[in-house]
């Protein structure tokens, strides 16, 4: 995989527009359908029981958030996610907050459990916790927890066998055999809430246009492709903060061109 296959994956995302059923939390809403319309893909948001399945059916690709879980809503995604496996349908889990509280580690496990789940995308602590390794959590960011990040996001992807990506500083994606590490990024993602949650989403996005292949390659061109983007949003509004670093983030992953990744991809592999 190299940063010329990545530049095509983006294009195939804008070519085939693939619609994205979101199941996701209150906070990021918005934000992730601008997120994903920006990209040039299409976002759906559906939650209620009557039409989760029908809808997982019909999108190229499922992503379920646990940020502000209720009993009906893990009802939906549980719905939600037998629809996609029996469809053919890429499922992608973001356990926000994993750790904080029981419910949360409880529930990200039993999706893991009753869903055939193909990647799941969060930071260091909550994949630590529902894996069972201890890490300290800060709500739903990510805490001091130290620790081997590549050898977690490999245990993980193992145990589930799925693809993960562990994202922070560095990003880490992984299918369990071959390990990406991802330079790309800014501190200025922690400063504006859901930038890791439209990830988990624009994660979504690329698997829905990848056809056939595995998820391991269309995961690394989604976290690398959202990296750069932020980069250059990060590059004109530094200055500014968080409040134009959001809007211009979306202006940016609606500009990224193939040449932007090219010239300021980071992509290392690590095994
Ligand atoms: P948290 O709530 O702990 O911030 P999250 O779910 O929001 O977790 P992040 O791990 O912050 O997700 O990842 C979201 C994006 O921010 C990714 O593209 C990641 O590479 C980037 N990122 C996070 N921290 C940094 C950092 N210190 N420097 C550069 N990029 C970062
Ligand atoms: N509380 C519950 S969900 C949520 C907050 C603040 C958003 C988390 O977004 P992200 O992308 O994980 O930072
Ligand atoms: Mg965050
Ligand atoms: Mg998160």
């Amino acid at each position: 995989m190299n940063l010329q296959d990545i530049a095509a994956d983006l294009r195939k995302v804008r070519e085939i527009s693939p619609l994205v059923h979101n199941i996701t939390n209150v906070v990021v809403t918005q934000f992730t359908a601008n997120g994903l319309l920006a990209l040039g893909a299409s976002p759906v948001m559906a939650y209620a029981k009557e039409e989760v399945a029908d809808m997982a059916a019909i999108a190229g690709a499922l992503v379920l958030n646990i940020g502000t879980l209720s009993a009906p809503e893990v009802e939906a995604m549980l719905l939600a996610g037998q629809s996609a496996n029996r469809h053919g349908v890429p499922v992608i889990l973001d356990p926000v907050g994993a750790g904080a509280t029981s419910y949360r580690t409880e529930t990200s496990r039993r999706i893991l459990k009753e869903v055939n789940v193909s990647v799941v995308r969060g930071n260091a602590a909550e994949i630590a916790n529902v894996i069972g390794v201890d890490w300290h959590i800060k709500g739903v960011d990510a805490g001091e927890g130290s620790g081997d990040v590549a050898e977690l996001a490999r245990s993980a992807a193992r145990e589930w066998n799925a693809v993960v990506a562990v994202t922070g500083k560095d990003d880490y994606v992984t299918d369990g055999q071959e390990t990406y590490v991802l330079h790309n990024g800014h501190p200025l993602l922690t400063r504006v809430t859901g930038t890791g949650c439209l990830l988990t989403s624009v994660v979504g996005a690329f698997c829905a246009a990848a056809g056939e292949q595995g998820l391991l390659r269309p995961a690394v061109s989604a976290v690398l492709s959202y990296g750069v983007a932020a980069e250059l949003a990060a590059e004109k509004t530094e200055a500014q903060g968080p409040g134009s670093f959001q809007i211009e983030l979306l202006n940016r992953l609606y500009r990224l061109s193939e040449e932007e990744i090219v010239r300021h991809g980071s992509l290392e592999k690590r095994s």
